[in-house]
């Protein structure tokens, strides 16, 4: 059995770069827990209500935040926290050379009903900026808070996947992720194809078409609607995930947000032997102007992933 402290210590990277790995998969470890009891312990209700007992509430959301902030200020090697859920990024008042950008529970309209959500994270140097493109990731990461907890993460040349155990530890369960060049299985909220451009339609029209259509093959369609969860899937066993510009979200510049959504995951992507792309360019290769940058993301099995790029070149 390979722990996640035996193989950070086996990779080649700096030990203080390590030590943020570990800061994250102990928060993820304590949202796992809260995740688990929430129906029970009536955390599930929206921040500012009450609950039975007269007391506050905390959304879920909030709760994930505050355990992250809380594990990232006890370690000294981490400077600057980026979140989704706080509009400044925090400073913490240290020497710390790393800067963790995190969406703390991703999907979290899927916490009702009990369907897997997550954390992302992406690792920076801190005394780069904030502002840097995803190219300059050091690492990154999610947990899936599925019927097991997964925590997946990368350096760079490779990706990981570790399960936590009834002792409360990561255990290695894929050394080395391996996303399938090909696939015909694709994720995408359908219900938005009226407002999509003409690349993404063309593309989904391809794919719905099937084997006598100018893809070739039968495709199957999934959308989760918890980006961690969707692209799990398709680290594990291929796929293509897309959150395209459409005409509602194109003043924001998409749906997902660059920093902690689509950067964290481009890099796992690519790290697993897949691609990224905005359709114009890599999701890696967009520098940032501000910390809650939407940006268009699609992703995963290379293949798939270039049919989309080839549609956007002939739009
Ligand atoms: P969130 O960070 O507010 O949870 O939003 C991001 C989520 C992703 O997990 C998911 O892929 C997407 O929003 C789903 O969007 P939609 O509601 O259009 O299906
Ligand atoms: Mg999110």
């Amino acid at each position: 059995m390979t722990t996640l402290s035996n193989w950070l210590a086996a990779q080649s990277v700096d030990a203080k770069l390590a030590s943020v790995m570990t800061t994250m998969a102990a928060a993820s470890a304590e949202i796992a827990a809260v995740l688990r009891q929430s129906a029970i312990s009536g955390q599930t209700g929206l921040a500012g209500h009450t609950n039975v007992q007269g007391e506050d509430q905390k959304a879920l959301d909030v709760i994930s935040n505050d355990i992250v902030l809380n594990h990232i200020r006890q370690n000294p090697e981490i400077s600057i926290l980026v979140s989704e859920e706080l509009d400044e990024p925090v400073h913490i008042e240290n020497q710390g050379t790393y800067l963790v950008a995190t969406d703390p529970l991703d999907g979290s309209s899927n916490l009702d009903v009990n369907v897997t959500v997550g954390t992302i994270f992406s690792i920076l140097d801190a005394r780069k900026g904030l502002l840097q493109p995803g190219s300059a990731q050091l690492g990154a990461g999610y947990a899936a808070y599925g019927p097991a907890t997964s925590f997946v993460i990368t350096f760079g040349p490779s990706a990981a996947v570790f399960t936590l155990n009834d002792d409360g530890v990561f255990v290695l369960t894929t050394e080395k992720l391996a996303v399938p060049k090909a696939s015909a299985e694709y994720a995408i909220n359908t219900a938005r194809e009226r407002l999509w451009d003409d690349a993404t339609k063309g593309y989904v029209a391809e794919n719905v078409a099937g084997e006598t259509g100018p893809a070739g093959k039968r495709y199957n369609m999934r959308w989760i609607g918890s980006m961690v969860a969707d692209v799990h899937r398709i680290l594990m066993r291929g796929g293509i995930f897309l959150y395209p510009l459409d005409s509602e979200n194109a003043a924001k510049g998409g749906r997902l947000r660059l920093l902690y959504e689509g950067n964290p995951m481009a890099m796992l992507v690519a790290a697993a032997g897949g691609a990224s792309t905005t359709g114009q360019q890599s999701v890696l290769d967009v520098v940032p102007t501000d910390i809650h940058q939407r940006v268009p993301v699609v992703l995963g099995s290379a293949d798939e992933v270039a049919r989309v790029v080839a549609w956007y070149a002939q739009a």
